[in-house]
C-alpha cells in the first residue's frame, strides 16, 4: 500500500461500466492508451505486459510535443478485483523514484466503483501534479467507458435561452463534446457554489470547475480533440481575443443588457420597454454595428480564415438583436455583418443551440 512517509493521491471514480471492462481498461495496451493521460496529451506508445513479474511503459505526448514516459512493474493482478503496480517516471518528476498505484475495482448495481492510491511521493507538490493529472485521466476513462460518454463528466450549467450558454454551448458542438447541460438560472444556489459572480454559463469536467465563457472555451478547445476554437497564427489569435474582448466587455452591454433585455423585461412607464434607454443603446449599437461591418468587409470570420472564438461570441448576440425592430433594421443595414451571420447560423452548432423562446 501507500508509503505512510510519503504523500498520497487518492481517488474514488464511479464508472457506469462492468468491473472486467474497467479493470481491463487499465492493463490493455489499445484500451489504455486512449485515455491513460490528462486531457489535451495523447499516447503514441504504450505496452502493457500484465502477468506476475511483468512490466508496463507508457509515453505521454503534450500538445507542444513534450513527451513523458512512465514505467512500472506488476505486484500484485487479481483480475477484475485489485491491481498494484510499481510507477516510475524517465522524465518528469519525481524522477527515478518508485512509487505506487493500488487500484481496486468493486461491483456495483451499475457499475464500477474505482478506488485507486498513487502513494509515496516526496513532496506535496509532485502529489498534487499527480492527482490534477488521474483526475483529468480519468475523465477521459469515463468518457471511454460510460455509456453517457463525455457528458457522464462533462457538465455546463445555465439557462439554455442565455446568449453566453449559447455560446458556450456551440463551442462544445464545434469540437464535437458531448456534455449535460444542467439548466440553472444566473444567481441559483447550483451556480452559486461554481460562479462567484452568479453569472451563467459555469462549467464542470470532473474535478475541473470554471466560470467565465472564455474560459471555459479556452478549457474546451485544448482538453479535447477537433477543431481549434482559436486561429493559427499569432496576429489573428490576438485579433480572437481582442473581439472576444470588446464582446464582452461592451457589445454585450450595449445590445443585450440595454437594448434586448430592456424588451424582454420592460422598465419603463407603465411597464412598456424604456425609450430613453433603447435609444441609447440604439445609438451606442449603431457605432458598434459599423464597426463590425468593416471588419467582416472581404472576410467571412472576425479573426482569421476559419470560424474562432469570437465568432462564437458575437452570433448569438445578434440573433437576439435581429428579434426587435431598431436591431433588424440596422442588421439590415449592414450586409457585411449579415453574411459572416448567414455562414454562421448554417452551421449545426448554430442551428442546433437555438434557445427556442
Ligand atoms: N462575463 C461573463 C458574462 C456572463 C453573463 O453575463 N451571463 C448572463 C446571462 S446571458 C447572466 O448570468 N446574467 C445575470 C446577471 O447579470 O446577474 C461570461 O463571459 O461568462
Amino acid at each position: 500500500m501507500a508509503d505512510p512517509t510519503g504523500f498520497d493521491v487518492t481517488l474514488i471514480r464511479f464508472v457506469r461500466a462492468p468491473r472486467e471492462r474497467v479493470f481491463d481498461a487499465f492493463v490493455q495496451s489499445a484500451i489504455a492508451r486512449r485515455w491513460m493521460c490528462p486531457r489535451g496529451m495523447s499516447i503514441p506508445e504504450a505496452q502493457f505486459d500484465a502477468r506476475a513479474g511483468g512490466r508496463f511503459r507508457v509515453a505521454m505526448r503534450a500538445r507542444d510535443g513534450t513527451r513523458f514516459v512512465a514505467g512500472g512493474a506488476y505486484r500484485e493482478i487479481t483480475r477484475p478485483e485489485k491491481l498494484v503496480y510499481t510507477w516510475r517516471w524517465e522524465n518528469a518528476l519525481p524522477a527515478g523514484v518508485d512509487t505506487l498505484v493500488s487500484v481496486v475495482f468493486v461491483e456495483r448495481a451499475s457499475g464500477t466503483e474505482l478506488r485507486m492510491t498513487h502513494g509515496g511521493f516526496p513532496d506535496a507538490a509532485t502529489r498534487d501534479a499527480h492527482e490534477e493529472g488521474w483526475g483529468s485521466s480519468l475523465n477521459q476513462l469515463t468518457d471511454l467507458l460510460d455509456e453517457r460518454g463525455q457528458a457522464a463528466t462533462v457538465v455546463l450549467y445555465g439557462d439554455p435561452r442565455s446568449s453566453y450558454v449559447r455560446t458556450a454551448r456551440m463551442g462544445l458542438a464545434e469540437k464535437g463534446v458531448r456534455y449535460t447541460l444542467q439548466p440553472v438560472a444566473p444567481h441559483s444556489p447550483d451556480i452559486a457554489a461554481l460562479s462567484p459572480f452568479g453569472r451563467i454559463p459555469a462549467f464542470r469536467d470532473g474535478r475541473v470547475a470554471l466560470f467565465e465563457t472564455s474560459a471555459i472555451l479556452r478549457y474546451v478547445d485544448e482538453a479535447f480533440a477537433g477543431p481549434s476554437l482559436v486561429p493559427g497564427t499569432v496576429r489573428d489569435r490576438a485579433q480572437c481575443e481582442q473581439w472576444v474582448s470588446a464582446i464582452n466587455a461592451y457589445l454585450d452591454g450595449a445590445m443585450i443588457r440595454r437594448y434586448v433585455l430592456q424588451y424582454l423585461f420592460p422598465k419603463g412607464p407603465g411597464g412598456q420597454p424604456d425609450r430613453t434607454v433603447i435609444d441609447a443603446a440604439v445609438h451606442d449599437m449603431t457605432a458598434q454595428m459599423a464597426l463590425l461591418e468593416r471588419a467582416y468587409a472581404g472576410r467571412d470570420f472576425l479573426a482569421g480564415k476559419a470560424l474562432s472564438m469570437a465568432d462564437l461570441f458575437l452570433a448569438p448576440i445578434l440573433f437576439y438583436v435581429e428579434q426587435f425592430p431598431e436591431g433588424k433594421a440596422l442588421l439590415g443595414r449592414h450586409p457585411n455583418v449579415m453574411r459572416g451571420q448567414s455562414i454562421l447560423r448554417a452551421r449545426a452548432s448554430f442551428r442546433d443551440t437555438a434557445p427556442g423562446v
